[in-house]
């Protein structure tokens, strides 16, 4: 709607210094020329200098060895997360839990979430063993790069349940052009053919040649035919990681009560199951403006208001639903392994 420019070009200038991506729905992000210009990449390079800060003063309860494969990696794989009993009982728990559940389906696969909110909370006793677990804490400030307490949710991925071109998730992809936290603690063994997530090794860090591909990236994906890259998502291909001093990816085939958390601005991706599997876990989810000079203090991370943040959000999804169609469907009670 041209006649509207006017009155929104202060929002697209605000929107600079948050963490809005979309190379499309904003024109100064998606701008070629002020891209070519450097545009993009500067906010690259502030969003990376801001968290480095943050992340210096989250440093001190992480556990050395965490920080350090975190540091290196960008990603962390702790096997036998809980005590077996605890497990135990959480699978249990988690595997007879029924709750409104929402769904969005990409592809040919359909990812399933139901919120860990008060009801789910008391249904899982077991569950707060983990969410209050010092180790989990401290590693997922510190890869958000804010003290803020994650959105957690029970997360079941479905693949092969549509007959529909793949899974988009199976381009290996950066979320965001800055640094966010995303964890899963797989609550059955994942083998190769459920689609296990991977991940390349180091790609977390901005190096130069990285913020050069970013640079490149920025004055084409506005207008590239991948939706998803355009919307501020960036994929890239594997044949691509070479050239950017990068790996091959690993992948998390990995045993049940394995956590997995990850800085999502590395290249990520969720494997081409094999067959139509259900893959269940705690999904957690922590990202912020990432221009916040400060770690904290979230109000919305206190106890009692941060376990009602996802059926909040999903309500305000709803009430918006005109104005912004969301994916996310509510497709009644159900449970994690429910087909
Ligand atoms: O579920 C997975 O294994 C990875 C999904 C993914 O690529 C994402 O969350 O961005």
């Amino acid at each position: 709607m041209p006649q509207l420019t006017p009155l929104l070009a202060p929002l697209w200038f605000a929107q600079l210094f948050t963490g809005a991506k979309s190379f499309v729905d904003n024109p100064l992000i998606g701008s070629p020329r002020l891209n070519a210009l450097g545009l993009h990449a500067t906010r690259v390079r502030a969003a990376h200098a801001m968290t480095a800060r943050r992340r210096a003063k989250l440093a001190a309860p992480v556990e050395a060895a965490d920080r350090a494969a975190f540091d290196r990696d960008g990603v962390v794989e702790i096997r036998d997360f809980l005590p077996a009993p605890t497990f135990q009982a959480l699978r249990e728990q988690l595997f007879a839990y029924r709750g409104p559940a929402r769904e969005m389906v990409q592809g040919d696969t359909i990812t399933r979430r139901l919120a860990m909110d008060p009801a789910a909370r008391r249904a899982l006793p077991a569950f707060e063993r983990f969410s209050r677990d010092a180790r989990w804490a401290a590693l997922a400030r510190y890869v958000a790069g804010f003290d803020i307490e994650p959105l957690l949710y029970i997360q079941s991925i479905l693949p092969q349940r549509h007959s529909a071109p793949p899974d988009p998730q199976v381009r290996f992809h950066a979320d965001t052009f800055y640094p966010a936290m995303k964890a899963w603690l797989f609550l059955e063994d994942v083998p190769l053919e459920t689609g296990p997530f991977a991940y390349v090794k180091g790609s977390h860090k901005l190096t130069p040649a990285r913020l050069a591909w970013e640079k490149q990236r920025s004055l084409s994906a506005r207008d590239g035919d991948c939706r998803l890259s355009a919307r501020g998502s960036l994929r890239i291909d594997t044949s691509e990681l070479a050239a950017l001093e990068l790996p091959q990816p690993t992948v998390f085939a990995v045993p049940a009560n394995t956590l997995v958390i990850a800085d999502t601005f590395g290249f990520h991706a969720r494997t081409q199951a094999s067959l139509p599997a259900t893959r269940v876990e705690i999904w957690a989810y922590g990202r912020r403006n990432p221009f916040r000079p400060f770690r904290g203090w979230d109000v919305l991370s206190l106890p009692g208001i941060a376990e009602r943040r996802v059926p909040l959000r999903w309500w305000l999804g709803d009430k918006a639903e005109k104005l912004m169609p969301q994916p996310w469907r509510p497709v009644g009670l159900k449970g994690p392994t429910d087909d």
